[in-house]
């Protein structure tokens, strides 16, 4: 409760990471919580949204396995949009396997994720040998442990998940143990989380007016593959995100530049009314 009422500077503050203080302090600078997902397939169209969004976002998330034409002149180009509009990059690996595999997968293959992306996504479910493998990677890689950090996927945002109950808590105490390379939480609700530094980044989120104007599913709150929508008002000031991942509400706008821009306000003053600044 004290934490969800705490400014983000003053969380920066008191952050025990180098990652999550410097996403606080670029959220309370830019005055945005939106990140955006790119869902997209294609690389010119991935750079495009980025370019477009890049002003209204602190975060660019991709799924880079989901490109047809991934290449290093992509990466390098993304990199370039982060600086000019100063987001950064999430590459949403979502990584779940034994500590040796992640390693591996994290810093070498055809993505070699660990050379560009500033944050990853991590499964809870191997335990902390994950987080000890991607820290390995990067003590043999050339990135900078300091400029990298991953956040846990304690909750999933997807009809009848099993991240519930004791494995639910279990993830959320394994972010809270491992501030050394964990900077927040994938989750739909802050309930457990206590440290002031670890950030919630919460998925699943669409205005109706946006889903209605396509409308995909009259005036249901799922796409009808398991994804549960919440408004932006309601995961910052009932479930607690500080982060808001928006995909498809801005991705199959008309205008995914101006979509950015009103999600950006309505996270903005859902904060700003949660914190009564
Ligand atoms: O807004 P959408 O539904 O178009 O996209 C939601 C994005 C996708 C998912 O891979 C991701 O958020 N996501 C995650 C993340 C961020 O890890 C977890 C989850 O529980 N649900 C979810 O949708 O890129």
């Amino acid at each position: 409760e004290e934490r969800l009422k705490t400014t983000f500077e003053s969380r920066a503050e008191k952050s025990s990471n180098a990652m999550s203080a410097k996403i606080l302090r670029l959220v309370a600078s830019k005055r945005t919580t939106l990140c955006v997902a790119a869902d997209l397939s294609n690389t010119d169209k991935v750079l495009e949204l980025a370019n477009a969004v890049g002003p209204y976002i602190c975060i660019f998330k991709t799924h880079v396995d989901a490109l047809e034409d991934f290449s290093k002149k992509f990466v390098q180009e993304l990199q370039q949009l982060a600086k000019v509009h100063n987001f950064l990059i999430m590459e949403d690996r979502k990584f779940g396997d034994i500590g040796h595999t992640a390693s591996l997968q994290y810093g070498a293959g055809c993505f070699n994720i660990a050379d560009w992306a500033d944050l990853v996504t991590v499964h809870a479910i191997p335990g902390p040998g994950i987080i000890d493998g991607l820290i390995n990677c990067l003590e043999n890689s050339k990135s900078q442990l300091s400029d990298r950090a991953c956040f846990i996927v304690a909750e999933m945002s997807s009809k009848d998940t099993l991240t519930t109950g004791s494995y639910l808590s279990a993830a959320i105490k394994l972010a809270e143990t491992r501030e050394d390379f964990v900077a927040g939480i994938v989750s739909q609700s802050a309930t457990g989380i206590s440290s002031p530094g670890l950030v919630q980044l919460t998925p699943g989120v669409r205005t109706i007016s946006s889903q209605n104007g396509k409308e995909r599913n009259g005036t249901s709150r799922e796409d009808g593959l398991g994804q549960q929508y919440n408004s932006p008002d309601h995961v910052v000031l009932e479930r607690g995100a500080d982060i808001a991942v928006v995909g498809r509400g801005i991705t199959e706008a008309d205008s995914p530049s101006d979509a950015a821009k009103l999600y950006r306000d309505l996270l903005w003053k859902a904060y700003e009314e949660r914190v009564a600044v």
